[in-house]
């Protein structure tokens, strides 16, 4: 059976993009609420009831785990969808958060994300919680998200964005930084640049799927080798934009993706 991946649209397909690499025997289904995107600026209760009916909908076609590729998401219902649900569910907030606390060397990790994540608090609290003497420093960059989907990655506008964001970053003893956002992987060079060299970039998309792969192991739940595996994409608004937008986002071109209504 296939692995399940929600997000708020587009932006899940970067944890998408990872699942395929490091597991590429492994069939999935990809819902993006398109319709009510975006998630990084409503409260955590809405988000809550989208997310769960996400993971119902992808329950239904029979998928082995569930993996919340949306950090606002994962920041605000990963409680209610692990109890809701009869199979393991993964979110991105965990695997991104451990992951920065082994590369900090001197323990200043910084987050960035939605508006809906940082005010969470979940990260912050992953951090605070996963090592002693941790000093945690959070801003949510909204405006990455539009860059991201434009397509503006480079020049002077996302590095003008970037520097008002980050400048602080550099300069507060943050040696690592969290990509607690979907879109933010597609701004890595100017996010890098704006907080220089010293500063370690953490992609949560990356550490999610290293998570899921040792999740399927343990469990016995890994697809044998061999086959061919399928890759289905759903959204609940019409596909158009995001097969155009989300190849930009996986990396390779989405032939085809299928309306659904969930509400
Ligand atoms: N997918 C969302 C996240 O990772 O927080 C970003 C897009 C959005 O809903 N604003």
């Amino acid at each position: 059976s296939p692995i399940g991946v929600f997000d708020s649209g587009v932006g899940g397909l970067t944890v998408l993009k990872a699942l395929m690499s490091h597991l590429p025997h492994e069939s999935t289904l990809y819902l993006g609420d398109t319709a009510r995107v975006p998630y990084g600026t409503k409260s955590g209760e809405v988000v809550t009831r989208y997310s769960l009916k996400n993971a119902e909908f992808l329950l239904e076609r029979g998928i082995k785990l569930l993996v919340v590729a949306c950090n606002t998401a994962s920041a605000v219902a990963l409680p209610a969808l692990s109890a809701a649900l009869p199979v393991p569910v993964v979110g991105v907030i965990a695997p991104g958060a451990r992951a920065a606390l082994r590369r900090t060397r001197g323990g200043g990790v910084g987050v960035i994300g939605t508006p809906g994540t940082i005010r969470s608090g979940a990260y912050q609290r992953e951090l605070e919680a996963g090592a002693e003497g941790v000093k945690v420093k959070a801003r949510a960059c909204p405006l990455f998200v539009p860059l991201a989907e434009e397509g503006w990655l480079g020049g002077d506008v996302p590095r003008l964005v970037a520097r008002e964001y980050l400048a602080d970053f550099a300069r507060s003893g943050v040696d690592t930084l969290v990509l607690g956002c979907t879109h933010y992987p597609l701004l890595k060079e100017v996010i890098a640049e704006a907080v220089g060299p010293q500063v370690e970039l953490v992609d949560s998309a990356e550490a999610t799927a290293e998570v899921v792969a040792s999740l399927l192991e343990e469990q016995m739940l890994l697809a044998p080798g061999g086959g061919t595996p399928a890759h289905h994409y759903f959204v609940t608004d019409v596909p158009e934009r995001f097969v155009e937008v989300g190849a930009r986002f996986l990396g390779r071109p989405i032939h085809a993706a299928e309306q659904v209504d969930l509400s």
